[in-house]
């Protein structure tokens, strides 16, 4: 299997400003988990696409395994390193679906109700990938079950969890803390945690 290693990990800052280390992922989310089940699982990859695609849980699958590792920084400060994920990564979709050429960014759309944005460029990174693994087990359903985003540069409430959506967009949108405050990119190199 394919491994990738963040460069957040080399980073000679390794650690954001304002954060601490934290040996686990701390369970944050806007409501309870919502019970799914694999054989009613649909992934819908729509918007700025030429036609819309709908993968089930044998097509996710099938895909490439990729193995991340990489640090996950929640804007609430804490910062967890070494985080091992398994899932395939955001690249595949271009195998997938055919993505115009005037896209800016994605919304992602989570079972819970929960939205948020990424840039395109964001999101076609080296080390962005889909998981559905959490170190050596299924991924939790606390920690996004049956499938979430990891985008290791970016603060954690871009690593949406239970991922039901992926919209392409020709223009950024704020999504769901994005809404309530957060800041539109979320850098935490930059402590971009609220505001514009
Ligand atoms: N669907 C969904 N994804 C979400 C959230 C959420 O409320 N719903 N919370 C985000 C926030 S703020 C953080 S810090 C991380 C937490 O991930 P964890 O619970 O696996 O530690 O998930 C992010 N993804
Ligand atoms: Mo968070």
């Amino acid at each position: 299997m394919r491994q990738i290693i963040s460069p957040v990990v080399k980073r000679k800052d390794r650690l954001p400003p304002g954060q601490h280390w934290t040996d686990r992922l701390h369970i944050l989310g806007i409501s309870e988990p919502p019970d799914i089940d694999l054989s009613d699982y649909r992934l819908k990859i729509f918007g700025e696409v030429e036609e819309s695609i709908v993968l089930t849980w044998d097509d996710i699958e099938s895909l490439e395994k990729v193995e991340l590792i990489a640090d996950f920084h929640c804007v609430t400060r804490w910062s967890c390193p070494d985080v091992r994920w398994t899932g395939f990564h955001a690249e595949e979709l271009r195998k997938i679906a055919v993505i115009k050429e005037n896209v800016k960014a994605v919304m992602i759309h989570s079972l819970d109700g929960y939205t948020t944005n990424i840039p395109i460029q964001y999101f076609f990174d080296e080390d962005v990938i889909f998981a559905y693994r959490l170190f050596d087990s299924p991924l939790p359903s606390d920690h996004g079950f049956p499938l979430r985003l990891v985008v290791p540069k970016l603060y954690s409430w871009k690593s949406a969890k239970f991922v039901s959506g992926i919209e392409f967009m020709t223009e950024n949108r704020a999504g769901y803390w994005e809404q309530r405050g957060y800041h539109i990119l979320g850098d935490p190199w930059r402590e971009q945690r609220y505001g514009i």
